[in-house]
């Protein structure tokens, strides 16, 4: 077996894997990235498309951000559709000139990708049966297989930043950690097609039909989102029905704009709120996904993984180049406060476009009223902007 040494391991190349190698080094620190997939398909993922000012903040910290700034898309509104009506919430009016940027996580996670290997950082892809170790001692590793041999990496600390389907969350024992959940009785059908949006901005629609969402990457390149059954398969949404479906959940004018054209993807993502506390377990921290996930309607998970990192690289600095133990004893306080907000807004934005199984005619009408009232009242239109534009860190 062969062992290295190295600062901080982290596992997953993801967003919040790779932001937090960039912010290391460039803060001095030395990091090993450990990822389970190959580099093309982190990349063939399609996820994310709106980041708050926040988000690109740190990119550029990270050095990562001109792209985004020439390329992204500057939203400074967003539109509800309910009742056959459009109504666009101005997010920077609400707040004081903040807007988000529409700009792929695909697109972002390649310009983390590409300064990470200009930097001649390390990063090990499809590295098999990735396991920390050790972690409730100050001298924690990491041991993994690659190519048919077994590698381990000594190290100070491990980021676990793999997702919700990694291996660092379920490496911690069960009484360590509290979990909490909501499974939503949906899911999301998505569709990527280069056809230009119907929109300059995104539309979130409620309709009696179910959710829909009109979204970009770019003013060639749509996203487009329709609520379905939790048991729907892909191969049932023929790009057609997707079009109709999608048309029927819209207002009429907006309807008629929608220009159609082939899927270059298709995917059907489920719905969940999940929080697992503490973020932190001796010398192994939880980022992003790893630690929570949030329903997509807020466009909030990519931003939390961000966030998350932000104040981990801040522990991180701290505790390497100050010697402040306390630092990283408050990761977990400092992540969770900002977390439970996102998750609080995502999860109420959720329960208030979609069609619920139970909620029959009355729910229906008590959506539309709070939608009525959300565009009609500043006070409760600034909550929402406030909430989408992302929460101060
Ligand atoms: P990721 O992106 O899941 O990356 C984790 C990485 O870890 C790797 N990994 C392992 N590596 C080594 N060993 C193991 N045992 C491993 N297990 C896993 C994985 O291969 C992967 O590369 O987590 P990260 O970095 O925390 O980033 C989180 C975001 O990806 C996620 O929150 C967002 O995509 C959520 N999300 C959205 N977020 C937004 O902020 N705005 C949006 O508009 C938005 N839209 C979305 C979304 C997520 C969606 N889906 C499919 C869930 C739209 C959709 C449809
Ligand atoms: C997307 O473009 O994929 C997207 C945008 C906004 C959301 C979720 C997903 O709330």
């Amino acid at each position: 077996m062969t062992t290295t040494r190295t600062q901080v391991c982290i596992i997953g190349a993801g967003p919040a894997g790779l932001l937090l190698g960039q912010l290391l080094h460039k803060a001095g620190i030395e990091a090993v990235i450990l990822e389970r997939r190959s580099a093309e398909y982190v990349l063939s993922r399609i996820r994310a498309g709106v980041l708050e000012e926040g988000t690109v903040g740190l990119l550029d910290r990270a050095g990562c951000g001109a792209r985004a700034h020439a390329e992204g898309l500057r939203h400074e509104g967003v539109n509800l559709s309910f009742d056959g009506r459009l109504h666009r919430i101005d997010l920077a009016a609400a707040t004081g000139g903040k807007s988000v940027l529409v700009y792929g996580q695909t697109e972002a996670t390649k310009d983390l990708m590409d300064a990470r290997a200009a930097e001649g950082l390390v990063t090990h892809y499809e590295a098999e049966e990735v396991e920390p170790h050790d972690f409730d001692t100050d001298r924690p590793f990491v041991t993994f297989a690659q190519g048919g041999a077994t590698q381990r990496i000594d190290c100070d600390v491990i980021a676990g930043c793999d997702g919700y389907h990694g291996v660092s969350r379920p490496s911690v024992p069960d009484d360590a950690i509290r979990t909490y959940e909501r499974v939503y009785p949906f899911g999301w059908m998505g569709i990527l097609a280069d056809v230009p949006p119907v929109e300059e901005e995104l539309i979130y629609a409620n309709h009696e039909r179910g959710f829909a969402l009109c979204s970009m990457r770019s003013r060639a390149r749509s996203r487009y989102y329709v609520q379905c059954p939790l048991d729907d398969k892909v191969e049932d949404w023929s790009d057609d029905r997707f079009w109709d479906e999608l048309r029927r959940r819209l207002p009429a004018a907006t309807a008629e704009a929608v220009t159609t054209g082939p899927s270059i993807e298709k995917s059907i993502a489920p719905l969940r709120s999940f929080v697992a506390e503490p973020l932190r377990f001796g010398r192994l921290f939880l980022a992003g996904d790893a630690g929570h996930i949030v329903p997509p309607t807020g466009a909030k998970g990519l931003n939390l993984a961000a966030s998350d990192v932000h104040y981990l690289a801040d522990a991180l600095t701290a505790f390497f180049l100050e010697r402040d133990a306390g630092a990283l004893e408050r990761y977990s306080e400092r992540a969770l406060a900002r977390v439970w907000k996102a998750v609080r807004f995502s999860w109420w934005f959720t329960s208030m476009m979609h069609v619920f199984p139970d909620q029959g005619a009355f729910g229906q009408k008590i959506q539309e009223a709070e939608l009525d009232y959300l565009t009609g009242s500043d006070a409760a239109t600034t909550s929402l902007a406030e909430n989408y534009v992302g929460l101060p860190y």
